[in-house]
């Protein structure tokens, strides 16, 4: 039984969703979340963990759908909305996903896939528009089930997919909604992609569980947040460092009148969190200036959902990501991965009911991510007097910009498939706004390649937030004396301002 759709008939005429100036009942998210159930099983009794993967914009129909492909017993694939052709048929190729459900805004990004694959079609207009015949029986879902899969970026190549049990997911909402004192009463605004933990778990399923309400905006547009704040209905807000750096460069801009506006609409919330990646300390004391509010930062992952967390009502301690959440487990080790004492760094370890399954199809990287039971994170942090501080990561291959995890090596893979380009490395520079920007050297065939045309030929190739942002051309890459990259010469290389 999947206790997140069963609490939901406690609530049923309360507002679980609202988007676009339309709010939702649970009763209306149980009734359309049904039909889809019943539109996928067509005959069947149960979708027996086929991956249904699904494209919509952040709102009331991707709850439904998610909930849909839940109750028939299917797995959830959750697809970018900015992605482009290529990496959506990556996921399709990469799951063997049955079916695909599609709002009509993506009936053109997708069409291809049905030339490419053998995939049902399901648009999400038609099905809503469907009258129920009677009333159905639906599967009972066991909790060990595979749920979801959600694709992150790796030390390898290609991203690959997180499976997740409804158990691992329901572990990772209680914990949360224990801690950080969910009730019915939250309403939440959600302004991240739906096809990440930190918008999917910490966000909306929390609210759901708890009987709130999850408030939608289509797009990231800092302007609308300040405007759904100002009318002062929700209390709770999370995002990446990077969406408070952006809005706090946004507030400093108004006049002294429109600051105030925004100011008064502070006093709403009972509590904001910050995480995904680093939260600079200058961010948290200029937000705690603008609003009042000392955000909590928490520490998380894919794999897990979240693990560390600051106090929702103790001391958040600037810098330092807090202590275990209740059920999760922490060690930090060294390279033989022998626990060290407190003060000494190491890589982060976890144990827990949140951690996930397995990598989708690679039995051989899920079992090099863990080591007796322990789940290798390779974050590395110390703990320090009362609370963990992250310092860094074991790899200078995983970049972090805007909250999303990028592999350079990824990246590095599609740019050598350009005709001009003989060879290329990809390193993360630290900045301000993004935590850190992706960054390029190239080495060319022809010289006469613009880096313009490079950046047109990546447009249907990565999306935006996985496209260099800096460039440099070079003779030759930086190598050590084995003939080895060095990425950390280059990051010196372009923080020193050698770039495009
Ligand atoms: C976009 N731009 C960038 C980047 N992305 N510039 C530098 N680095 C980037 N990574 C530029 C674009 O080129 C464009 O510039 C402008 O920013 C707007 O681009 P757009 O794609 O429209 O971005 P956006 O819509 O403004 O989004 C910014 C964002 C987004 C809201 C911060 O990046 C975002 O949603 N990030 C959150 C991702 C997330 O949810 N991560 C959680 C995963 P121009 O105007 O010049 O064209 S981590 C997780 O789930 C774990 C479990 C955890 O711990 O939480
Ligand atoms: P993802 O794989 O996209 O889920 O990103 C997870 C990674 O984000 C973690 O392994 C960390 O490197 C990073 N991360 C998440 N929260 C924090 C935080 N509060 N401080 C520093 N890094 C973080």
């Amino acid at each position: 039984m999947i206790n997140l759709i069963e609490n939901a008939f406690n609530h049923s005429e309360r507002i679980a969703i609202s988007d676009n100036n339309r709010s939702y009942t649970y009763r209306q998210l149980l009734e359309a979340s049904e039909k889809i159930a019943l539109a996928l099983l067509e005959d069947k009794k149960d979708l027996d963990e086929a991956r249904i993967a699904f494209i919509v914009a952040p709102s009331f129909e991707y709850v439904c759908i998610q909930w849909g492909i839940w109750r028939a017993g299917g797995i959830a694939v959750p697809l970018c909305v900015k992605h482009p052709y290529d990496a959506i048929k990556y996921v399709i190729e990469d799951t063997h996903a049955q079916a695909v459900v599609f709002s009509n805004n993506y009936r053109g990004l997708i069409k291809p896939l049905f030339e490419d694959f053998e995939l049902r079609g399901v648009s999400i207009e038609a099905v809503m528009v469907t009258a129920q015949k009677e009333k159905p029986r639906l599967p009972e879902i066991p909790l060990d089930r595979r749920g979801m899969i959600i694709y992150t970026s790796g030390t390898t190549g290609k991203p690959k997919g997180v499976v997740s049990t409804h158990q691992n997911i329901e572990a990772q909402i209680e914990s949360l909604v224990t801690s950080w004192e969910w009730t019915k009463e939250d309403r939440i605004l959600n302004i991240l992609p739906l096809h990440h933990v930190h918008g999917i778990i910490n966000i909306l399923s929390c609210a759901l569980w708890s009987g709130a309400c999850c408030e939608f905006l289509e797009k990231f547009d800092v302007k609308k947040i300040f405007d759904v704040f100002c009318k002062q209905e929700v209390n709770l807000f999370m995002a990446v460092p990077t969406i408070y750096y952006q809005l706090i460069h946004y507030w400093k801009e108004l006049t002294p009148a429109d600051q105030q506006k925004i100011d008064v609409s502070f006093k709403n919330f009972r509590l904001m969190v910050s995480g995904s990646a680093a939260l600079p300390i200058s961010t948290l004391e200029e937000w705690e200036k603008i609003s009042g509010h000392t955000l909590l930062e928490r520490y998380g992952m894919t794999e897990m959902g979240m693990a560390i967390s600051n106090s929702y009502k103790g001391i958040r301690k600037p810098g330092h990501i807090g202590v275990p959440l209740a059920g999760v487990i922490i060690r930090i080790v060294d390279e033989n991965n022998h626990t060290v004492v407190d003060g000494i760094s190491g890589e982060i370890q976890v144990k827990g009911p949140n951690v996930f399954k397995e990598y989708w199809g690679k039995p051989n990287a899920t079992k090099g991510s863990f080591v007796d039971g322990w789940f290798k994170t390779g974050d590395i942090a110390v703990f320090d007097k009362d609370s963990y501080k992250i310092l860094g990561r074991n790899s200078v291959d995983i970049i972090k910009s805007g909250g999303y995890k990028i592999s350079a090596l990824e990246i590095e893979e599609v740019l050598r498939n350009h005709p001009a380009i003989k060879d290329c490395a990809v390193v993360g520079i630290p900045d301000d706004e993004w935590g850190e920007i992706i960054g390029v050297s190239l080495i060319m065939i022809r010289d006469q390649e613009t880096i313009p045309a490079i950046k047109e030929w990546l447009k249907d190739k990565l999306p935006g937030y996985k496209t260099p942002r800096k460039y440099l051309i070079q003779t030759d890459l930086p190598r050590n004396v084995m003939g080895k990259v060095t990425k950390k010469v280059l990051q010196k290389i372009f923080i020193e301002g050698g770039n495009k």
